[in-house]
């Protein structure tokens, strides 16, 4: 007989929610409320009774068995961080593949996602502003009059690690897993901007979408970025329409979103409606003050600044590096010496130099394999073999350091207002008996 495959508490709620309920509180049918006798198994399972058990809803995953939740068109095990708006992280032993599945992808929305549209070929949108012939092209033109490429692109949100900022900054606590390095198809927005035409006097861009604010004036956009004309014009920055393969997801923006690898992820707007081609930079909500801002000058952890003097646009995300084979937490059995893993590593706007490995806290430094990049902006995969000496806990401490030299420090460095950029070390516990 097969073993009887484990389903997680999200799949139970999502294939058998009255069975879920029997299980996890111990209650029949769709009765409200905790059965008596429930009590024991909820306090086994969440560390505590609950507190008005005839409150809880019947089908409610309850968050402090299951803290993940079922996302739709998700893996299990994406760690919600937000639900209005929807914010959620993919842990790092979730992002061991080599090209991030679309499941797997992490999500962030600033907003109230837009309703799903009929015919996302006949979606449009428009390149105004500083060009010399206004464009407006549907998805469709766009796939037909232009020439696609496929790239693999790291995106990452600029608060990816944000967590472990001392004192806790502003803005969701990112562990290790707002990035995710997908096969994108698209045009480089160089060759939309260059039918357009840009005038001498084209220094930003600005961009739109029609999602909308979850709260506050609903006619202003929930986040409305850009970046220099240069980096809009690298030949890597796509209008991209599909993902590993797959039409654009709407969950990932579809139809039509950009894709700015290397830089925050609030850069690659998605729901695309407008590229407006600006004479001065761009000054939309997600601009200015300290929105992806992050000082010049290094400022006490927990200093009070407006972000308007000494401050600039977090431009390429720092070096980083993840464990990926290894969930944080693991055991293995007595008598294990030796432990081969793999993870990744990315740099922004920079290639990765090395990727080293610890398990003594730091004392010796092992190097490890690099696979190749498939064009600039890919991730690194990496791999190797360490030893562990004894038995008990182990910790192990992955380290990048990117081609200009810049390595990723122990503790998180750079604090800002907004926390943006922190890349300390991961620290991944692994129990040995
Ligand atoms: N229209 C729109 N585009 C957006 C956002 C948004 O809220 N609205 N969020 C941005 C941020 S902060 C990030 S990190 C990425 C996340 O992309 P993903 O949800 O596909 O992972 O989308 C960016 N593009
Ligand atoms: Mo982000």
């Amino acid at each position: 007989m097969a073993a009887k495959k484990e389903r997680t508490v999200e799949e139970l709620y999502r294939d058998d929610p009255e069975r879920a309920d029997a299980e996890v509180f111990g209650r029949r049918g769709r009765e409200r409320g905790l059965a008596a006798g429930s009590e024991r198994a909820m306090a086994a399972a969440a560390g505590g009774r609950v507190a008005r058990p005839e409150t809880v809803p019947a089908g409610l995953v309850p968050r402090g068995v299951a803290p993940t939740c079922p996302l739709a068109g998700k893996t299990p095990g994406l760690i919600l961080l937000q639900e209005t708006p929807l914010v959620a992280e993919t842990p790092e032993h979730l992002l061991d593949d080599e090209t991030t599945p679309t499941g797997r992808f992490f999500l962030r929305n600033n907003g109230l996602a837009p309703p799903a549209l009929a015919d996302p070929d006949a979606h449009a949108f428009v390149v105004d502003g500083e060009v010399h012939a206004p464009l407006r092209l549907t998805v469709g033109e766009l796939k037909s009059r232009f020439r696609a490429v496929t790239y693999r692109l790291q995106m990452e949100c600029g608060g990816n690690g944000r967590a472990f900022h001392m004192p806790a900054a502003r803005g969701n606590p990112w562990g290790n897993g707002a990035i995710g390095c997908a096969e994108w198809t698209g045009v480089p927005l160089a060759d939309v901007l260059a039918t357009a035409g840009l005038k001498d006097t084209a220094v930003h861009t600005g961009h739109y979408g029609f999602d909308r604010p979850a709260t506050g004036d609903p006619a202003r956009p929930s986040i409305s970025r850009g970046v220099p004309i240069a980096k809009a014009m690298e030949r890597h920055t796509l209008v991209a329409f599909a993902m590993n393969g797959e039409p654009l997801p709407h969950a990932h923006g579809g139809p039509v979103r950009l894709v700015v690898p290397g830089w925050p992820g609030s850069v690659s707007h998605k729901w695309l409606t407008r590229i407006w081609v600006r004479d001065r930079v761009h000054d939309g909500p997600g601009m200015g003050g300290t929105s992806y801002r992050v000082p010049t000058v290094p400022v006490p952890p927990g200093a009070e600044a407006d972000g308007r003097s000494g401050f600039v646009d977090l431009a390429s995300m720092p070096v980083r590096s993840i464990l990926t084979s290894h969930a944080s937490g693991t055991r293995l059995p007595a008598g294990r010496s030796s432990l081969h893993l793999r993870g990744a590593a990315w740099a922004g706007e920079n290639d990765i130099g090395i990727v080293e490995v610890s398990a003594d806290f730091g004392l010796s430094w092992t190097a490890m394999r690099l696979s190749p990049a498939r064009n600039r902006y890919d991730w690194r995969r990496w791999s190797g073999a360490i030893r562990l000496v004894g038995e008990g806990y182990h910790e192990i401490w992955t380290r990048a350091t990117d081609t200009a030299g810049n390595v990723q420090p122990l503790r998180a460095a750079g604090w800002n207002p907004q926390g943006y950029g922190c890349n300390a070390i991961q620290r991944v516990a692994v129990l040995v008996g």
